[in-house]
């Protein structure tokens, strides 16, 4: 395998996987807040399934000769990103139904590609990851449903949290393609196979319909369909907030890492647990190996 499509795809395979591990914190702040029983047990799978796919993503990358505990190492140092996306607070109930809608939308916009990418084991795992994906999109476009069709109070919340989402979640496609670093060789190898301004695009015209089936606006005065293109023309992004968040300097980016270090540091004994036990086996499977030969 030639060194740098490996070192493309742990960069990205591990960047992936980080975002999963650290999008279960936004989320995981609502766990005991839900609203009803159903909607706790729900998002209680949601967010461990989150856990899930970063498991598979790490097992992915496990395959290209790095180990789990190295990326976790760079994550926890501030080596490696994570999606700029789960460093926006989660400050009502309304922005856990935006973010299956939204967030988990613009995932899977994004990843169902990947299921067709050239490296088998990434592309296995996003097979079982999209398929996930949609379930969550979907309990999210029901609970904005249910807000929408709700009391005035419940719908100005729903709107709010799209005021507060919609921008951010347009730039976890990326930057613009003729600021993309990685785009053109990553198309080349057939890792990528949209590029970020196109997966935008086709993300911004699934969704407008769906938010004006909700009854709500867009918080984006340029937005409105071109008959000529057939697309949904939309206003500028403001890259520079995305360049503030991904050098750290995001709402929540240190609220994050802090959370996920002392949760790291909470896990060392399961993981020294983990690792006896498995030496025991090991020594205890060696044991009857040698006792069956005499
Ligand atoms: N946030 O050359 P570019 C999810 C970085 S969804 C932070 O275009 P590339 C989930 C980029 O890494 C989110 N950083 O890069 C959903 C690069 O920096 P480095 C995770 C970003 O790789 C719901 C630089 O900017 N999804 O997990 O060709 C619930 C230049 O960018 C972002 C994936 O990771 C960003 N938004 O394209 C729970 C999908 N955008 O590495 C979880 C797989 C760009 O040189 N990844 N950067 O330091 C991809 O498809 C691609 O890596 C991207 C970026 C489209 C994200």
């Amino acid at each position: 395998m030639p060194e740098a499509y490996r070192r493309t795809l742990i960069r990205q395979i591990s960047q992936h996987a980080h975002s999963e591990i650290v999008g279960m914190l936004p989320e995981g702040n609502w766990i005991t807040r839900a609203p009803s029983l159903k909607r706790k047990a729900a998002l209680l799978a949601k967010v461990q399934d989150e856990g899930g796919h970063g498991l598979y993503l790490y097992a992915a990358a496990e395959t290209l000769g790095i180990a789990r505990e190295e990326l976790l190492e760079l994550l926890l140092a501030g080596r490696q990103k994570y999606s700029s996306i789960f460093n926006y607070p989660t400050l009502t109930w309304a922005d856990i139904g935006v973010i299956g809608w939204l967030v988990d939308g613009a995932a899977i916009m994004n990843q169902i590609p990947l299921c067709r990418c050239s490296y088998g084991p990434y592309a296995r795992a996003m097979i079982r990851i999209c398929k996930e994906e949609s379930f969550h999109q979907r309990q999210g476009f029901e609970i904005m449903l249910t807000l929408c069709r709700g009391t005035p109070a419940q719908k100005a919340m729903a709107q709010d949290a799209l005021n507060r989402w919609w921008w951010p979640v347009l730039m976890m496609f990326g930057p613009p393609d003729q600021d993309s670093q990685h785009t053109d060789t990553a198309m080349r190898w057939k890792i990528k196979r949209f590029t970020n301004d196109e997966l935008r695009q086709k993300f911004v015209d699934a969704t407008v319909p769906q938010g004006h089936f909700l009854g709500l606006q867009f918080p984006d005065p340029e937005l409105k369909f071109d008959t000529e293109t057939g697309h949904w023309a939309f206003g500028p992004i403001d890259w520079a907030e995305f360049k503030r968040v991904i050098a750290g300097d995001g709402p929540c980016n240190r609220q994050r890492m802090a959370q996920r270090r002392a949760a790291h540091a909470a896990g060392a004994w399961v993981r020294e647990a983990a690792l006896a036990y498995a030496e025991k086996r090991r020594a205890r499977a060696a044991a009857t190996m040698s006792v069956a030969a005499e």
